[in-house]
């Protein structure tokens, strides 16, 4: 096992849109990355992590929302749709933007359909969290950062306190 290191915000490299697993991905090589970004989310740490995060660009997120953290969830070339056209708000964070919370509009129920980690099909329904930690990770795939969803004046301040922190 090993940690991989997580790309930070503004990196252009955050904007790669995944690709989709095969059927011909699912060798122990696969099952390594998947560990290992297990490994990495655990030790952030977060309840989440996209492939992207870590410049792997398959359609490959982790995640484990549980507080006991003995939940881990693979979810492999994912959809989403929203169950009802309700949103609402929750401050998220993300561990490719260091101590910065926003809160961002995400759906309250949506219906997941994914690849397990095996490449068996699993499909299910969420709500609270783990239906915004989906929605967050799932926009990581298409190249979306959180912040993206932000005002410019918040946005305008975010680079100017990263410009600053760098110095
Ligand atoms: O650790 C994380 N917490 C979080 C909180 C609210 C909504 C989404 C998230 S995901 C984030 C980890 C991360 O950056 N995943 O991409
Ligand atoms: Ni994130």
């Amino acid at each position: 096992m090993s940690l991989l290191t997580i790309l930070e915000y503004p990196d252009p490299r955050l904007r790669t849109k995944a690709e989709p697993l095969t059927e011909k991905d699912f060798t122990p090589a696969l099952q390594q990355q998947i560990d290992d970004m297990f490994e990495t989310m655990y030790a952030a740490p977060g309840i989440g992590l996209a492939g992207t995060q870590v410049d792997y660009h398959n359609q490959l997120i982790v995640m484990d929302v549980s507080e006991d953290k003995n939940q881990p969830r693979v979810l492999i070339n994912p959809e989403y749709t929203p169950l009802e056209p309700t949103c609402e708000l929750m401050q998220e964070g993300c561990l490719s933007v260091p101590e910065y919370y926003a809160d961002v509009e995400r759906y309250v129920r949506i219906q997941v359909k994914a690849l397990d980690r095996h490449g068996q099909p699993q499909e299910f329904e969420c709500d609270g969290l783990l239906a915004h930690c989906v929605q967050h990770e799932c926009d990581h795939l298409k190249g979306i950062v959180f912040v993206d969803y932000l005002s410019r004046l918040k946005q305008d301040r975010l680079r100017k306190k990263l410009i600053k922190q760098k110095a």
